[in-house]
């Protein structure tokens, strides 16, 4: 079949408007119709080579939409099926599967690199090129093929515009507060930077109980809706925190540090473990570049105060459990999706969609396939 779909031919060039075609799902795939894909700033991060990645490639990971066919052997799904994808995908069986730490799976971990499992393509250009796509999704088109271990299935009454959103953004920063800084009651939480991902561990660190909850982020707006979502306190840098925090905190400073910038670097580590209270956790969530190996930190603080700085992805999170777990508590009004999407656009718009995210415009852009 044909559809449109979103193309970088290369990295640092704009999204390509183009018709591919798509194959028909194999043994264990599924085609699905893409109703709304999140822009998250990874899709960027391949843009620009900040994470590897092949050219050229469909890129979104954040998609939802509803199954149209399925191949053989797929027997928990069917044409009609709402769902969210996760973008590691969880066979179930692998180690760490088994451990119940499948955002680490095995199959998810190759699939990553964009071929199907048996390392062919579904997608081609219209000279008949394969395109890979993004962590073997490619949300960035009207359809895509897919891993059954992709897709989890959601109830067919939630918005599926809102719902793309726990396909990674959602439950990562949730998860990065909830599960990887392990948020307790009474908790004072740092969150650097407000967007997608760090508006959630803001509503992850608020349900979790956190006492204070710093938002740092360099734009007033980013600031307001940080508030909105639970935020206590907001600072414009970590400079500015730095102190305040210290005096909220009675000089304890922050339990936990959720590290959710667009870019992290490197260089603002010991700054953060300023921030820090002893034995208090660092959770770097955010991409760094692939080529920075430096980073700027005092290892004798870290062993003397007995600190933590630990890394996650999908924010340790488990998707057949935790995607319908979050689309339930925004069911039930307790996990704010709507002020999490600033704006919509087409495909077609995709583009000025990361130039508004680039500028700060937007918590979450969402592209609308109908
Ligand atoms: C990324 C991590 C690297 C693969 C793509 C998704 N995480 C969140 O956006
Ligand atoms: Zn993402
Ligand atoms: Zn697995």
């Amino acid at each position: 079949m044909e559809t449109q779909a979103a193309v970088l031919w290369g990295q640092n060039q704009d999204w390509q408007i183009e018709t591919i075609t798509l194959d028909p799902p194999k043994a264990g795939e599924v085609l699905v119709r893409i109703v709304a894909s999140g822009m998250c700033h990874s899709d960027e991060h391949v843009r620009t080579g900040d994470l590897p990645g092949l050219f050229p490639i469909i890129a979104g990971h954040e998609g939802a939409g509803i199954v149209e066919e399925v191949g053989s052997g797929v027997e928990d799904l069917k044409a009609g099926d709402h769902v969210v994808f996760g973008f590691v995908a969880a066979c179930g069986k692998c180690p760490s599967c088994a451990r119940g730490h499948s955002n680490l799976c095995d199959v998810g971990g190759m699939l990553l690199m964009g071929a199907q499992s048996d390392g062919t393509y579904r997608h081609h250009a219209a000279d008949g090129t394969d395109i890979p796509t993004m962590v073997c999704l490619g949300t960035f088109a009207k359809h895509t093929v897919v891993n059954q271990a992709s897709c989890v299935k959601i109830l067919d009454h939630y918005p599926l515009e809102k719902a793309c959103l726990v396909g990674c953004g959602v439950t990562t920063g949730w998860g990065s507060a909830v599960y990887a800084a392990d948020v307790r009651p009474g908790d004072d939480v740092v969150v650097i930077g407000v967007g997608g991902i760090g508006a959630a561990a803001i509503q992850g660190a608020r349900l979790a109980g956190a006492e204070h909850i710093f938002a740092i982020d360099p734009l007033p707006f980013k600031r307001e809706m940080a508030v909105k979502f639970g935020a206590t306190h907001t600072y414009a840098s970590i400079e500015e925190a730095t102190a305040l925090v210290n005096e909220v905190t009675w000089g304890k400073n922050a339990d936990k540090v959720i590290c959710t910038m667009g870019v992290g670097d490197g260089s603002l580590m010991e700054s953060i473990m300023t921030m820090t209270a002893k034995r208090g956790r660092v959770v770097v969530t955010n991409i760094h570049s692939v080529n920075e190996t430096e980073v700027s930190l005092s290892l004798t603080w870290l062993t003397l105060m007995e600190k933590q700085i630990v890394g996650t992805i999908f924010g340790s999170g488990n998707m057949r459990y935790d995607i319908p777990h979050l689309m339930k508590l925004y069911d039930l009004g307790q996990l704010d999706l709507d002020n999490m999407v600033t704006n919509n656009y087409k495909l077609e718009e995709i583009n000025q969609g990361y130039a508004d995210m680039l500028a700060g415009k937007n918590i979450r852009g969402v592209l609308r396939y109908e």
